[in-house]
């Protein structure tokens, strides 16, 4: 296989890696339809889960073989994504897709989103994750990601979380620029990880209520069953059992699915020492996360 690793480089402000920016011409030109759904999360943040309740919503009952063949990476193209080698470009699929509406997933901050989205004013769902949860998944799925750069040690790691040198950049600019523009622009649902483990129910509720849909309670049961952590983890069309770009025995990219695995990382000091840049870092804004539930 023709990849390796990549290194990370300053684009426009942002830490990036080529596999997202290497087409970024046609990712910025790409022409949206009024009813697409955009999920948007940076990354580690429950991308998949939302973008499979998403699709769920839409087409579990109305194309069964969909769901019981298609892999989610196909369903949800990953617009930004380019490693040509081995999968057709994200901004390809999603011009291909077949379905409406066409559900599409991105990683990038709110100001790298191409402005056909803006211009067709498309429904977009943000799903933001408390930091520390997001910072320990992150780690260790680049332990496996051969796609991101070496994670190196956990220390080290979590200080380049706190400065921003991650790809995607900074979390905090990145869950506080969606959270910013959310609160002119009502097409965007931002939801919390947290609140989608603590009552997934609630959450698939409001999903179908802000993309306009009226599922029927008992539907809404059958997608909460189908999205649960070790149902997920079990579907081969869910797990990323066939991407060959993961170093790993299938389990490891559905790895807990908890809220709160944070402590079994951070010292005591690490934690302390976070809070307190935290607290720097998340002034002067009313967007609140839970570290426990
Ligand atoms: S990616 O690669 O950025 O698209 O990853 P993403 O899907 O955003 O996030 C992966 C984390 O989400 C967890 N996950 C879930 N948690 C609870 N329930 C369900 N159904 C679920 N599906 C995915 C997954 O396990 C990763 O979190 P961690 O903490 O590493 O387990």
């Amino acid at each position: 296989m023709d990849f390796r690793r990549p290194e990370m480089f300053d684009f426009h402000g942002v830490q990036m890696t080529h596999y997202f920016t290497d087409n970024w011409e046609k990712v910025q030109n790409f022409r949206a339809r009024p009813d697409d759904i955009v999920i948007a999360t940076y990354p580690k943040a429950g991308t998949t889960w939302v973008s499979y309740i998403l699709d769920l919503l839409h087409f579990r009952q109305t194309d069964p073989e969909r769901e019981a063949t298609v892999p989610i990476a196909d369903r949800v193209p990953f617009l930004e994504l380019f490693l040509p080698s081995l999968y057709t470009p994200g901004a390809e699929m999603a011009d291909a897709l077949p379905t409406t509406p066409r559900i599409i997933k991105t990683h990038l901050p709110v100001q790298f989103i191409p402005k056909t989205f803006w211009e067709q004013n498309c429904r977009i769902v943000y799903v933001a994750r408390n930091a520390k949860d997001n910072v320990v998944s992150y780690f260790h799925f680049e332990g496996i990601e051969k796609m991101q750069p070496e994670p190196g040690d956990w220390s080290s790691y979590l200080q380049r979380f706190k400065d921003g040198k991650m790809v995607y950049g900074s979390w905090y600019d990145h869950v506080r620029g969606w959270w910013e523009k959310k609160q002119t622009h009502s097409r965007i649902h931002y939801m919390f990880y947290e609140d989608l483990v603590e009552n997934t129910g609630r959450e698939i509720k409001r999903l179908s209520s802000f993309l306009g849909l009226s599922t029927s309670e008992d539907e809404k049961a059958k997608i909460r069953e189908a999205v649960h952590f070790d149902v997920m983890k079990d579907n081969p069309l869910t797990n990323f059992a066939d991407d060959v770009t993961l170093d790993a025995p299938v389990p490891q990219f559905m790895r807990k699915g908890k809220v709160g695995d944070w402590k079994n990382h951070f010292t005591v000091a690490q934690n302390e020492q976070f809070d307190e840049h935290y607290k720097q870092k998340m002034k002067n804004t009313t967007l609140q996360f839970k570290t426990e539930i």
